[in-house]
Order: C-alpha cells, then sequence, then structure tokens
C-alpha cells in the first residue's frame, strides 16, 4: 500500500525534545519508525557465522520412489516441472535447501516435454539416470543427456526438456534462486511450448561430460588442501563455483571450514561425511549440504566421485570469504 506524506503521523520535532524518559522516547520514536539501536531485541553482529540452515543429506532412493510416484499421478505438462525440491527443515523455510541456494530431483517420462522457460536465476543440472534422447533445449541448442553430465542453463537462456527415449529421466537441479529471491531482481518468460532446435550438440560451453571431466581429473594435481578436485570452466555461471572431486577409498580429506554454502551430489561410491557436530553417511545420487562455516570433512568408504554446487563466487567477490583449515 502507498503512503502519503499527509498519512504519516504528525509528531513535531518538540515531540522528541519533550521525551522524559528512554521509554517515552521509545514510545515517540516507534510512530516515526526509528528503532532505538540501545532497544534492539535481538543482535544483529555476531562473532562468528551463525547459520540458521543445517547440515542435511537427502536420499536418492527416497525421491526416486516419489518421482515415480508424481509420475503417475501429475504430467510433466501440468507441473511446469516435475521435481521434487531439498528443502531445508528449518523454522519458516519452505523452499531453500541453503541460503543462496536450492535443489531438486526432477524427472520425465519417455514422450513428456517440459516447456521451456527463461528466468534471472541461474540453473544447472547434474544427470543421473537416462537412456538416450533425454534432452535440453538451451537458446535453440539440443544437448543430450547421458549420466553425469552438468549442463548449464545459465540466467536468462531460454531452457526446456524432452524425453523422445525409452526410458525415465532423472537429474539433480541445482538453481541460485534463493539469492535472486533475496536480491530481487527476479524475471521469468514463459515460451509456448518446447522450443525447438535447429542443432544438436555434445560440444557447447553449457555441458560438461563426464568423460571430459574424468580426463580433466586424470591430469589433475592435488590443490592446497589434499583434494584432487577440478573447478568446471563456467563463466556463464556469475554465482556458483562447481568442482567435480575424485576421492580414493579409506583416505579422509582434510577438516575444512569455509564461509561458502556448499551442495554436495555423490556422482558414485559411497562413504561419509563429517559436517559440524554431525555425520552423514552416503551413496550415489544422494544430495548433503554444508551451510557457511560448518568444518566438513569427506570420509569415502570406496572411490568415490563427488560433485560439489558452492556459492563461493558471491563471497569472493564481495570480500566475505574466509576459510580456515581445522587439522
Ligand atoms: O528445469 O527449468 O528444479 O526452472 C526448478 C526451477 C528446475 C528447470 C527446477 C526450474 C527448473
Ligand atoms: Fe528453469
Amino acid at each position: 500500500m502507498r503512503r502519503n506524506q499527509e498519512d504519516l503521523p504528525v509528531t513535531g520535532f518538540s515531540d522528541l525534545a519533550n521525551a522524559v524518559d528512554l521509554d517515552d522516547l521509545r514510545r515517540r520514536l516507534d510512530p516515526l519508525d526509528f528503532m532505538a539501536g540501545w532497544n534492539k531485541h535481538e543482535p544483529s553482529l555476531w562473532k562468528e557465522p551463525r547459520t540458521a540452515f543445517k547440515p542435511m543429506v537427502w536420499r536418492w532412493d527416497a525421491a526416486k520412489a516419489g518421482l515415480d510416484a508424481a509420475g503417475r499421478l501429475i504430467d510433466a505438462e501440468l507441473a511446469e516441472r516435475r521435481n521434487l525440491f531439498m528443502v531445508n527443515p528449518i523454522e519458516g523455510n519452505h523452499y531453500a535447501t541453503l541460503r543462496t541456494l536450492v535443489s531438486a530431483y526432477q524427472m520425465l517420462l519417455p514422450g513428456e516435454k517440459a516447456r521451456t522457460h527463461r528466468h534471472s536465476p541461474n540453473a544447472l543440472r547434474l544427470v543421473l539416470d537416462v537412456a538416450d534422447s533425454c534432452y535440453t533445449v538451451v537458446d535453440g541448442v539440443r544437448i543430450d543427456m547421458q549420466p553425469g553430465d552438468v549442463l548449464l542453463t545459465p540466467g536468462m537462456s531460454w531452457h526446456g526438456h524432452g524425453n523422445e527415449g525409452s526410458m525415465p529421466g532423472y537429474w539433480i537441479d541445482f538453481l541460485d534462486v534463493p539469492l535472486v529471491q533475496l536480491l530481487e531482481p527476479m524475471f521469468l518468460d514463459l515460451w509456448e511450448g518446447l522450443q525447438s532446435a535447429a542443432q544438436t550438440t555434445r560440444e557447447s560451453p553449457f555441458v560438461f561430460t563426464m568423460e571430459a571431466m574424468q580426463a580433466q581429473l586424470a591430469q589433475a594435481q592435488p590443490d592446497e588442501h589434499g583434494r584432487l578436485r577440478i573447478r568446471l570452466d563456467a563463466p556463464s555461471m556469475p554465482t556458483t563455483a562447481l568442482f567435480m572431486e575424485k576421492m580414493e577409498g579409506g583416505r579422509s580429506g582434510r577438516l575444512l571450514r569455509s564461509t561458502e554454502n556448499q551442495i554436495f551430489a555423490v556422482v558414485s561410491g559411497s562413504g561419509s561425511s563429517r559436517i559440524g557436530d554431525e555425520s552423514f553417511s552416503w551413496s550415489r545420487g544422494d544430495v548433503f549440504v554444508a551451510p557457511g562455516w560448518h568444518a566438513v570433512r569427506h570420509e569415502p568408504g570406496e572411490d568415490a566421485m563427488i560433485f560439489c554446487v558452492s556459492d563461493l563466487p558471491v563471497h569472493e567477490k564481495l570480500g566475505f570469504h574466509r576459510l580456515r583449515v581445522e587439522d
């Protein structure tokens, strides 16, 4: 509602000047929408990050059962997207997975199309289970999905999905929607149906194939923290850093604490991870999360590969990033 100057309380400065005590002053400030800092109900600053979001894991077997049931009950045309969001179970949250990021499992049945749209949030997917002819059309270019692919749909790029194969296609979506909701530059445009594709490719700055990532990992040297980890070269994604990490069974990593928010998706193998005071077991397809400033250590039980989506670039660009080695 719009408030006019005339609707504002008529309060002369003299009313403030006549305050007899602090309580009285607060009462006189209230209608002017001033809050006396010394009366704050909650501190606005604190010594170290104390994220509201919780470390969590979501299970692929449960998500798959849920999506398969949804496949019987709702078609993709109706749903816009047949997806299951991973909602961090904290008070008042009904959507976000972490403060800046949201993740969802998505499924498309054979013959289905998920219509094209575009939005300011940046999105990407990690392909789990697909047979042939399941694809995304990004700005009029068709990219066929293979298991392990990372597929980008940067902010405001047109994107829709299709499945012309004989098996359902499953993948994991990652988006910076909660960050966009916070900053508020949200825009969404709808296409009618699925945008047709003038060409089909597997060689695009918008796709990182498992083959290409494996090849890059085979050449990679451990980083300063002993991680065999590559960062995907994705300049079109300004808010997220994408990493693929290869881990050797039985070899635990360092205990690292960073301000960034991190979502981990298990590409292969199994193990467990310590996040803050908790420990989470995981296997292929599971998703687990580390809210900022939680110490993280991966403990693979067997050879494993983990994909990580982090809001690191946001922290870095704004000068907020800190990382501490805890052991
Ligand atoms: O596939 O375009 O899980 O726009 C959430 C929002 C997927 C998508 C999601 C989206 C998409
Ligand atoms: Fe989308």
